[in-house]
């Protein structure tokens, strides 16, 4: 276990001089949870809007603050002309919420963490908050403490477990009347703090930063308290959305999102840990009128997870349960496939580092990773040929992961001819993409 003896000052120099805790790097995949009231319409328009944020089932709300007619005409047609937001909280009735199963299939998934949002841009509260009264799982709808049996089940399991916060409300007129010295210092900073010493989250993943600058969110101030005092101050990781000028700049690790957002970081080579999320289809939370069309298939996802710790980031891949509490077959199915993957090639994933010499413009869908001496070739698409690997001068063994095939190969000036093994559906190790270890 890490112990960070530093102490931190109250600014941006300070703070970015502690180490992000390895646990996080080494882990790369986690899983991410959206969930709350707008999982009950479920709904966001899919293939009438090009936008990416336009399909977000979980900005329900704000479409309907805007008078956006798709989401005004759905409130109206399925929940009555004078429904509210407000009346999908005694319909959240997550009855068949199941932490202990949510947990079992996160651990099955390989990945080795999960973040749940505590709260998102709607400010209802998956935990008993008590500066939302009312408007919390406790309170309405489930009457459950979410975040405390979910967060015991998946450290049960074994894995470690993070919150999404938001730290902007639409609806709350403490926010909308701009007051930042009264709703961080009433609210978002309490409230935060709660959440911190109730339920110990190793993973920050603060969001809704955009409207005001760091200075006036007080976030480096939350930030000091988090790292000096709090309960996980050895061991807590946070991401880079805490003021409007913050992201790939300020805080803990950089975020991209359904590639958006600092897609720089991906090419180059940035050496800041950095994390892509995104729905397993077009929304974080749950959409109701997706297809098999809108989601991407195993092989697609796992081709994704492969990009971005080849490129030495980490994935957060994100599921949106139903307002019942059931986890979608098809996302289970997707979670599942990744996990039966990383069983057999996981030790070309964890704990490992981007190899500096790739060459950067990937090639023939073959990425790279690597842990001590050892290099991964990670192969999308199975050679049929000869494998070049350009940039290693010698390799003692060759193995393909998951079996005992021989493999042969070559290495003059510099590169490395590798001859894949015949491979058919009765020997092939896996599915979807192959690793090849070269010690
Ligand atoms: C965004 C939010 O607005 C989305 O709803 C989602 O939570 C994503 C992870 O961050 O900026």
């Amino acid at each position: 276990r890490q112990v960070i003896a530093q102490k931190f000052d109250n600014n941006w120099t300070s703070l970015h001089s502690r180490p992000i805790p390895s646990w996080w790097s080494d882990a790369k995949f986690g899983i991410f949870i959206h969930w709350g009231l707008y999982s009950v319409p479920a709904y966001a328009p899919v293939d009438e809007v090009e936008g990416v944020y336009e399909k977000y089932a979980e900005h329900y709300l704000m479409r309907l603050m805007e008078k956006n007619s798709a989401f005004t005409d759905y409130q109206k047609r399925n929940y009555g002309p004078n429904s509210t937001y407000a009346d999908f909280a005694p319909m959240f009735k997550a009855e068949f919420f199941n932490p202990d199963k949510w947990a079992d299939l996160f651990k099955r998934s390989g990945a080795g963490y999960v973040v749940l949002t505590s709260k998102h841009h709607d400010g209802y509260c998956l935990w008993p908050s008590v500066h939302s009264k009312g408007w919390n799982s406790v309170d309405s709808g489930p009457k459950r403490d979410i975040i405390k049996d979910l967060s015991n089940a998946v450290r049960g399991a074994g894995l470690r477990f993070g919150l999404y916060y938001s730290l902007l409300e639409w609806n709350n007129s403490l926010y909308t009347s701009g007051n930042m010295e009264r709703w961080t210092t009433e609210h978002m900073i309490p409230q935060m703090k709660d959440l911190v010493n109730n339920y110990r989250p190793e993973i920050i993943f603060a969001d809704g930063e955009w409207d005001y600058t760091s200075d006036k969110l007080k976030s480096t101030t939350f930030l000091t308290w988090l790292y000096n005092e709090s309960p996980v101050k050895n061991t807590v990781v946070v991401n880079d959305r805490w003021g409007k000028e913050t992201r790939s700049k300020h805080g803990g690790y950089y975020t991209t999102e359904y590639n958006l957002i600092g897609d720089t970081l991906t090419t180059g080579r940035i050496l800041h840990p950095w994390e892509e999320s995104r729905g397993i289809g077009t929304s974080y939370g749950y959409n109701r009128f997706e297809t098999t069309a809108h989601y991407y298939s195993s092989k697609q996802l796992i081709d994704l997870l492969i990009e971005k710790v080849g490129n030495g980031g980490n994935l957060l891949l994100n599921v949106g349960p139903d307002a019942r509490g059931l986890i979608p077959v098809v996302m289970e199915e997707r979670l599942l496939a990744i996990g039966n993957w990383l069983r057999v090639n996981g030790e070309a994933i964890y704990g490992t580092t981007a190899w500096n010499e790739r060459p950067l413009q990937e090639e023939n869908g073959i990425y790279y990773t690597r842990k001590g001496n050892d290099l991964y070739v990670i192969c999308t698409k199975w050679p049929e040929k000869e494998l070049i690997v350009d940039g290693v001068r010698h390799a003692r063994t060759v193995t393909l992961l998951g079996t005992d095939l021989p493999v042969k190969c070559k290495t003059a000036k510099n590169r490395l001819r590798i001859h894949p093994p015949q491979i058919n559906p009765t020997n092939a190790p896996c599915e979807h993409a192959w690793v090849f270890k070269l010690t």
